[in-house]
This record gives structure tokens, C-alpha cells and sequence, in this order.
């Protein structure tokens, strides 16, 4: 693969949306061409796959059958557009990825991490992120921020516990592939937390020989 894989990571309220935007203009201002998608989603299979898996209030979703279907729609963004995208040498940055499903799935919904390895070992064999930026945030402050963007999925109606399962599941990965793990302290001002993107961008920038 000729292109550099990124994804982002975190609680529901560290500002995801609002940091894609702003990691993206950084890659862009360096010479990088980007392509950002997301997950679940991405592909026309994995939009419609997100609308049964968020939003239909009406559905019975074990959570076995949630992780399913959140890798089925993997397995397609994966051989439609992210692996096309990087053999085209571009940068693609994925809004969400597998570490949500260690996170939300394996944690939150205490299904265990050895149920989502064997699928990412099916769908994914050996391609990794090149890096994985967690917006780490308490789980309190981050649903108080949320809790302003309109009304809640079916994974943001559970409880402050299940929020903190996640965030656990998050920080143990972390510290397990600290190569790949960039954590970010998404809990002060936006400028704060630009600011400590920027530092782990601008590395990789040079150690990917574009200039800052
Ligand atoms: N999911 C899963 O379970 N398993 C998987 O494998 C995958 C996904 C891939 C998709 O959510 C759902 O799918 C997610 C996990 C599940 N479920 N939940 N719940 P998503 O990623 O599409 O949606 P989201 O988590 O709600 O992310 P978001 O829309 O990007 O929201 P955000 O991170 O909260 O970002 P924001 O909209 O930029 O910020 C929220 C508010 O905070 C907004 O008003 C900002 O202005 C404000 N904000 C942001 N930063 C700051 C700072 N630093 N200070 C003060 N205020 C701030």
C-alpha cells in the first residue's frame, strides 16, 4: 500500500466531527491528498448498514448482530474505497474504524475482544492504521457536550457505565499499540487540543518527508 491510513477515535461529545475538519486542512496545507470517510458507512452498503445500526428504535440488535453488521460494513469500505484509495497514494482518513469496535462492542457491549480479532483477522488479514488519534475525554463531560448536537442514536441512549466501559476499552488499546496510538486530551479548550494534533501531525508529516 503506497498511501497512509489514519483513523480517528473517541467518545460521542470529544469533537470528532470538528477535528476531521481541521486534520484534514493540515494534511491538505502540507501537499497530501485526502480522502476522509467514515464508519460505520462510507459505501452505499455501509450507509444503510449505519441506518439499521443507529438509527431503527424499532429493531431487536443483539450485540453480536451489531458487530456483525458493523463488520459487513467494514469488509465493504475496506475493498471499495480504502484500499482503492490507497494504492492510489492518497491519505485516508476514516471518521471511526476498528478500534470502535474493540471499544463499543468488545467493551461497552461486553462481548470480549476475542470475538472482534477473529473478525478483523477475516475482514482485515494484516492492514493496520498507520496511526490512530484518540480524542480521549471523560465520559461525563463528553454526553454534556453531545447532549447539544440533537437527539440521541441507539448507542448514545446508553448509560454513563456502558460510556465509561468504552472509554476503558479505548485506553487499554492504547497502551497496548502505543506505536500506532496517538492520545489526545480532548477535554480542554479547542485551541488546546488543536494544538496537540498539530505536534503529532507535523511528526508524521516530516517522517513522511512532507514539510510543515
Ligand atoms: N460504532 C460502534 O459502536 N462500533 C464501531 O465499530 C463503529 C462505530 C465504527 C457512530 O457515531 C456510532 O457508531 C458511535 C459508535 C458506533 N456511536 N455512538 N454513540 P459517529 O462517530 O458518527 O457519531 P459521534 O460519536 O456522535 O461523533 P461526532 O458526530 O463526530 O460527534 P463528536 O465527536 O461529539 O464531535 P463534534 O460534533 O465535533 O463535537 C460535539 C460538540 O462538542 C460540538 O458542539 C462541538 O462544538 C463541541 N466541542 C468539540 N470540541 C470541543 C472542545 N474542545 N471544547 C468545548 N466544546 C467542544
Amino acid at each position: 500500500m503506497e498511501g497512509v491510513f489514519l483513523t480517528l477515535e473517541g467518545l460521542e461529545g470529544t469533537g470528532k466531527t470538528t477535528n476531521l475538519a481541521f486534520l484534514t486542512q493540515l494534511l491538505e496545507e502540507a501537499g497530501a491528498n485526502v480522502l476522509v470517510s467514515r464508519e460505520p458507512g462510507g459505501t452505499q452498503l455501509g450507509e444503510a448498514l449505519r441506518e439499521l445500526i443507529l438509527n431503527r428504535h424499532d429493531l431487536q440488535v443483539s450485540a453480536m448482530s451489531e458487530l456483525l453488521m458493523i463488520f459487513a460494513a467494514r469488509a465493504q469500505h475496506l475493498e471499495q474505497v480504502i484500499k482503492p484509495a490507497l494504492a492510489e497514494g492518497l491519505w485516508v482518513i476514516s471518521d471511526r474504524f476498528t478500534e470502535a469496535s474493540y471499544a463499543y462492542q468488545g467493551s461497552g457491549r461486553e462481548l470480549g475482544s476475542a470475538a472482534v480479532e477473529v473478525l478483523e483477522a477475516l475482514v482485515q488479514a494484516h492492514l493496520q492504521p498507520d496511526v490512530t488519534f484518540l480524542l480521549d475525554i471523560d465520559p461525563e463531560l463528553g454526553l454534556r457536550r453531545a447532549s447539544a448536537t440533537g437527539a440521541p442514536d441507539r448507542i448514545e441512549q446508553e448509560g454513563l457505565a456502558f460510556f465509561e466501559r468504552v472509554r476503558s476499552g479505548y485506553l487499554s488499546r492504547a497502551e497496548q499499540f502505543p506505536e500506532r496510538f496517538k492520545v489526545v486530551d480532548a477535554s480542554p479548550s479547542l485551541e488546546q487540543v488543536q494544538t496537540q494534533l498539530r505536534m503529532h501531525v507535523s511528526a508524521l508529516l516530516n517522517e513522511k518527508g512532507l514539510a510543515t
